[in-house]
């Protein structure tokens, strides 16, 4: 299980606020953000069995937390608490201030109790707020956010998170200037040895489809394809998206992003919050998937980069490939062309290539997001390429394969000045690791050539 380790670095304030037991104010708590199963999503992951083995925590609201609540007149002046063991920040007028940017510790003493912070948005941002959980499958605790709306003295719940235990909570919500209230609620269990750790931050500058950070939050793409360009703001930053499979499905996934400064991943979720799996930017993933809701994470496990959007691409296969044709295959080296040497008409290729195709189903139609695979065996060593390519919406695909492999020339064929020597080496196709029907099976690979007169 890999573990994000996340310093808050900011130096802390203290506040003057009795907490009594507990030292909030005179150290840094480390925030971990577990990031769950990191089982890579590649191509012909098994199909999800889990979807009725757990509780539905997006179907099912599991916590009816109050959607307003109204603050005492003379809770208004905010002052400081007595000190208790645990804390007597209970209820939203025994609220502890929070500074933005910092992360405070605390301990809730029994099932179904809250503990209550508040913060101040000076200027409108983005507000994200995170909860670490105590590590424990009998202790889940929530978190939720609320607007205190200074006319009618009530505070408006605006956003909350709900998972399960062991995983954290994290929201986000974009902040009028004001006072927002966070409550941390025990949903299950309590735990008076190990603390919970909460803070909030605020974001300057972020994505259009924000507030996206956790699936209740999810943008709804529905079941068609889509690209989504957005950013993470800042380290917690987490951006969701939800789709629904009607019927199983091939999903195809990948994360392109050009930064050299933020390295980011996604994950996908059933709907059960049940990982399917983590996949890498800049790298393909397909999963066949039964039908369902599924949500799609984007965040930075180590580094962010505000200034460079990423690019987050989800489209479906409709079909199993059976079949490729090849329509061209261009290359470097100035011999380009469907030549025969002898053993037949085929395309010679040197070392960069790029071949075109269309791929077809078993009925002779285009398959489209289709990912297509291929590996030309070449001759020394027997060193294997690999090409990969996505078929566009009409079947169609590109695939640059670099040779990186001299040919040996096994063969050789005699112009009127010149001596070519090549080798023949096979090329195939594939699709889910099925191999497909072709038109083509070999091609001249060019070693070398030498001047005869
Ligand atoms: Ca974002
Ligand atoms: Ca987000």
């Amino acid at each position: 299980m890999k573990t994000k380790l996340v310093g808050i670095t900011a130096v802390l304030v203290t506040l003057g606020l009795g907490w009594g037991g507990i030292t909030t104010h005179a150290q840094t708590p480390a925030i971990h953000k577990d990031l769950g199963v990191t089982t890579p999503l590649v191509q012909n992951v098994a199909p999800n069995n889990g979807l009725n083995n757990s509780k539905d925590f997006l179907v099912i609201p599991k916590s009816e937390l109050s959607q307003s609540i109204t603050l005492p007149s003379s809770a208004r002046s905010f002052s400081a608490v007595a000190d208790d063991t645990y804390g007597t920040n209970t209820t939203p007028d025994q609220a502890l201030f929070i500074q933005t940017g910092q992360a405070y510790q605390g301990y809730i003493a029994a099932e179904g109790e809250s503990r209550w912070f508040y913060t101040q948005v000076t200027n409108p941002a983005k507000l994200t707020s995170f909860l670490s959980v105590v590590n424990s499958a009998t202790v889940d605790y929530d978190l939720s956010l609320y607007y205190l709306n200074e006319e009618t003295s009530e505070i408006e719940q605006v956003a909350f998170s709900t998972k399960g235990p062991t995983q954290y909570e994290q929201l986000s919500h974009i902040a009028k200037a004001g006072y927002y209230f966070i409550r941390v609620s025990s949903y299950q269990g309590a735990d008076t040895t190990n603390p919970f750790t909460v803070f909030a931050v605020t974001s300057d500058s972020y994505d259009a489809s924000e507030p996206d950070d956790n699936p209740w939050l999810a943008k709804d793409k529905g079941s068609a394809p889509f690209v989504s360009t957005q950013n993470i703001d800042n380290r917690f930053d987490e951006d969701w998206t939800k789709v629904t499979l009607t019927a199983q499905s091939k999903m195809n996934l990948r994360l392109d992003n050009t930064s050299a400064y933020g390295t980011y991943q996604l994950q996908l979720f059933n709907a059960n919050l049940v990982s399917q799996g983590t996949l890498a930017q800049n790298t393909n993933g397909q999963v066949t998937l039964p039908a369902g809701t599924y949500y799609i994470q984007v965040l930075a496990p180590s580094t962010f980069d505000l200034t460079t959007p990423y690019k987050l691409s989800v489209n479906y296969q409709t079909a199993d490939v059976s079949r490729v044709a090849i329509s061209n295959i261009t290359t470097d080296g100035g011999v380009y062309g469907f030549i025969n040497y002898g053993q037949g008409n085929k395309w010679r290729v040197k070392n960069n290539i790029v071949i075109s195709g269309r791929a077809f189903d078993a009925t002779g139609n285009p398959v489209a997001n289709a990912i297509v695979t291929t590996n030309i065996t070449t001759i020394l060593n027997g060193k294997v390429i690999p090409g990969t390519a996505t078929t566009d919406a009409s079947g169609n695909f590109t695939m640059p394969v670099n040779i990186d492999n001299p040919g040996v020339g096994q063969y050789t064929f005699q112009s009127s000045k010149y001596r070519h020597y090549y080798d023949i080496v096979r090329i195939q196709f594939f699709s889910n690791g099925k191999p497909l029907n072709s038109d083509i099976s070999t091609l001249y690979h060019f070693a070398y050539e030498i001047y005869t007169g």
